[in-house]
């Protein structure tokens, strides 16, 4: 389980762009979102390296 701050994901917008992004990288993660500490929760096979980078080129930089 690896657990990112995303100071950007300010809405369920924003959450639902970042939950597109990772289930079109991994397609079994599991995620679970705290809106309101702006944390994500990845449960993956992905390394974390490419996480960061999928997020922060859509704009979300991580923590
Ligand atoms: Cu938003």
């Amino acid at each position: 389980m690896l657990t990112l701050t995303v100071p950007d994901m300010t809405c369920g917008h924003c959450v639902g762009v970042i939950s597109g992004i990772l289930t079109g990288l991994d397609p079994d993660c599991e995620l679970n979102f705290e809106l309101a500490s702006r944390k994500v929760s990845i449960s993956s096979t992905l390394p974390r390296e490419d996480i960061v980078e999928a997020l922060s080129d859509a704009g979300y930089s991580c923590e």
